[in-house]
């Protein structure tokens, strides 16, 4: 079976950009591939970040992925912070990765355009990234679109590693969901964690509707009696994801005639989403009534990770001419 990686960060809320850019697809392809899933922890340290609810919000993220349908019978899953290889190999591949590389990614230099000080974490992220894939040879990434640009420098890293030391590593794909950016309820950017711009997928329907009852629409609909362009109204694009084929097409032209209001549109949507993720929210329910099956998937999931991770990382070491140590492997 070709082998599957991908990761997510537990910087806050899974929303509905990650569900249908990414986990809707993990859950998928766990049935297709050796499927292994990471909460990348060490990731979300290059961000704002609490450390009174760091693990907290670790655990949170493997519940809310379990409930999504990662299976554990299926897929590994695992916290990155728990397999120490992540950063020794992040560190290796810094010295196959040119700076101006890391400089020139756009989430770099969107992420650090907002911050005054910028930590070199933000600007290593795709080094450690691409350890991640890699420690585990994985040939297939799914992620959303903001991640290709990342893909690609793995696929270079890959290949000046492999030129340098020997054939080690393969090119890793990235496979796109049909969701590939979901744009936010500003209307404006990337649904996004740290834009304050998203709907959590666990959310309650009264919090969902609080959210998108002030969401971004066409700006020509200034009143129920202006005539909309559905092609311009994200909240037209989410119908996409939510609502039957057959109603969007209403939609679409009652919004063109206006006989129908933005409020009610978002009713529509709301109504249709918000069922869409009950039972995802009653599966997280019962995770919750049980936080020991939690941290037992990620502990298996860390020793199944873990002995990948010390194969890939010793093949390295050799390759590179590192001495090797005889106590080294142990837990
Ligand atoms: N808006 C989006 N549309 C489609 N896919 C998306 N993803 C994220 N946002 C969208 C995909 O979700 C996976 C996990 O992402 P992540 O949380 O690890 O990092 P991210 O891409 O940086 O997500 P956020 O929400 O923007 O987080 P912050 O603000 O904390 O950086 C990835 O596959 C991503 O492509």
């Amino acid at each position: 079976m070709t082998r599957l990686f991908s990761g997510i960060q537990p910087s806050g809320e899974l929303h509905i950009g990650n569900f249908l850019g990414a986990i809707h697809n993990w859950v998928e392809l766990q049935n297709t591939y050796e499927a292994i899933y990471c909460v990348v922890d060490l990731h979300a340290l290059s961000g704002d970040f609490d450390p009174a609810i760091l693990s907290e919000r670790t655990l949170t993220m493997a519940r809310h992925l379990l409930a999504c349908g990662i299976d554990p019978d299926k897929s590994v899953l695992f916290v990155q912070g728990h397999v120490p290889e992540h950063a020794e190999l992040m560190w290796i591949f810094c010295s196959v990765t040119p700076i101006g590389e890391l400089e020139r990614m756009t989430q770099f230099k969107d992420k650090s355009a907002r911050q005054l000080s910028i930590n070199t974490g933000l600007l290593i992220y795709p080094v450690l990234q691409a350890a991640d894939i890699l420690l585990y040879k994985g040939e297939v990434v799914p992620v959303g679109e903001d991640q290709v640009q990342h893909l690609e420098l793995t696929r270079e890293i890959a290949r000046k590693f492999n030129t340098r030391f020997g054939p080690t590593f393969p090119e890793p794909a990235s496979r796109l969901s049909t969701a590939k950016r979901i744009v936010g309820l500003d209307g404006q950017a990337k649904m996004s964690k740290s834009l304050g711009n998203t709907i959590g997928i666990i959310e309650s329907p009264e919090s969902m509707w609080d959210k998108l009852r002030p969401a971004f629409t066409d700006p020509a609909r200034q009143r129920k009696s202006d005539p909309g362009e559905p092609t311009r109204c994200n909240i037209f694009t989410l119908h996409g994801y939510f609502t039957p084929a057959e109603n969007q097409n209403e939609i679409a032209s009652a919004c063109r005639g206006a006989t129908i209001g933005c409020f009610d549109c978002k009713k529509i949507l709301h109504k249709n989403m918000s069922d869409r993720f009950e039972p995802i929210r009653q599966r997280e329910a019962e995770l919750q009534s049980k936080p020991g099956y939690v941290v037992d998937v990620l502990e298996a999931g860390a020793s199944a990770a873990r002995s990948i991770a010390r194969q890939t990382v010793g093949e390295v070491r050799e390759k590179m001419g590192m001495l090797p140590c005889q106590t080294a492997g142990g837990d």
